[in-house]
């Protein structure tokens, strides 16, 4: 077996998330290629060291530059905020790396084309892309999507996607670079959003065409963070101005001609990561929530009415996609599976020398969702999606 050197930028919340399924992979799946943790990067050289010796890193750099020119990095892990995903991803894929990047794309449609650009240059050479809409790896949704490509919910009518989280409720709550527009691009809608415009075109098989949308911040001004680390932090005496949305609502129409409704808030007081989402179809209807990730609703309309009902499918049998690789039925799987998932698919089309999916332009699809949405809460127009 040859190995897959990789060099992971960053090594908060979603560095630690990535570097628990690269350490992983190799222990529950066979895998075409080894991935070797060789290189953690981050500006603060004991910060990165510190975190190197935590998460399982062979060595440390403080520049991506330097990433970029080591021979035993064959593949660059993006975990930055938005802000730098295009400059690293582009200069990564023209270094010859594979590129795994973090969710959204970028922050801007512009910046997103770039990379687009780049990734489709680079897999005319072999170079792989991926950006990373985990949650596509739960075994209930890999289910639900095969589901309906079975052709077992019928013609899509509903569409209904909520990403609900509470973690700045608090109006004391500190800033975090999540509210920072320069930083992350948006706030809820390309944070969280993001995700359930992935899902449930995921799912479906549809695309989104066209959006109508509504963004609100409803706190505008709070404590600068002292110090902040994945979603919390503990607030300084300066405050400063909330520059993203706090919530982005919108509806939807669907290529196959379903219509959608979609939430994405951080003030769903009491709901940490519930992604709700809902599908009505001619046939049956299927439901899920996040936070009973192993579970998927199934309601089959051709069932006698007498009995019929949603039904619980425990998506945790080995014929679920990648169950089998873990634990007996019914020992359940949580958040870190589909991150685990996801390199083991990455690393898979890599040793086959194929796309893999969501692939860049995947990404800039729903960043050109994620835009129609802002212009169109600007405007109080609708707004077609290109492409
Ligand atoms: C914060 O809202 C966040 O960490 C997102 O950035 C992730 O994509 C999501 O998986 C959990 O919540």
């Amino acid at each position: 077996m040859t190995n897959l050197g990789i060099g992971l930028i960053g090594y908060a919340f979603m560095g630690a998330a990535h570097s628990q399924a690269w350490r992983s992979a190799p222990r529950f799946f066979e895998l075409p290629l080894h991935p070797d943790l060789n290189v953690l990067c981050g500006r603060d050289a004991e910060a990165v060291t510190a975190a190197a010796d935590r998460l399982g890193w062979k060595e440390t750099e403080t520049d991506w530059r330097k990433l970029l020119q080591r021979d035993d990095v064959d593949l660059v892990d993006v975990c930055t905020p938005g802000d730098s995903h295009a400059e690293i991803a582009i200069a990564a894929l023209e270094a010859g790396k594979h590129v795994l990047c973090e969710k959204p794309l970028a922050n801007t449609v512009a910046e997103a084309e770039a990379m687009t650009a780049a990734a489709d240059a680079a897999a005319a050479k072999g170079i792989r892309s991926m950006v990373g809409f985990t949650y596509r790896r739960v075994p209930a949704i890999g289910l639900a999507r095969k589901l309906v490509a079975d052709g077992r919910i019928g013609t899509i009518r509903h569409v209904r996607a909520q990403y609900l989280q509470d973690w700045i409720a608090d109006p004391e709550a500190p800033l975090s670079w999540r509210l920072d527009k320069e930083k992350a691009g948006s706030g809820a809608l390309g944070d969280i959003g993001a995700h359930i415009v992935d899902l449930t075109q995921f799912i479906t098989g549809e695309r989104i065409t066209e959006v109508s949308g509504q963004l609100e911040t409803f706190v505008k001004e709070r404590p600068k963070a002292a110090a902040h680390s994945g979603l919390s932090g503990t607030a300084s005496a300066e405050r400063g101005p909330v520059t993203v949305d706090d919530a982005a609502v919108f509806i939807s129409r669907f290529s196959g001609g379903a219509v959608g409704v979609f939430e994405a808030t951080r003030f769903a007081t009491g709901r940490k990561n519930a992604i709700r989402i809902e599908i009505n179809g001619s046939a049956s209807s299927l439901s899920f929530d996040f936070e009973d990730m192993n579970l998927l609703h199934y309601y089959d309309a051709n069932e006698d009415p007498e009995t019929a009902g949603f039904r619980r499918i425990l998506a945790t049998e080995p014929v679920h996609p990648y169950v089998g690789a873990w634990w007996p039925p019914g020992h359940l799987l949580g958040y870190e599976h589909g991150f685990t998932h996801q390199v083991v698919d990455l690393i898979a089309a890599i040793a086959e020398g194929k796309d893999p999916a969501p692939s860049f332009a995947d990404g800039l699809q729903v960043q050109r969702v994620l835009a129609a949405v802002e212009d169109s809460s600007a405007t109080r127009q609708w707004q077609e999606i290109p492409g």
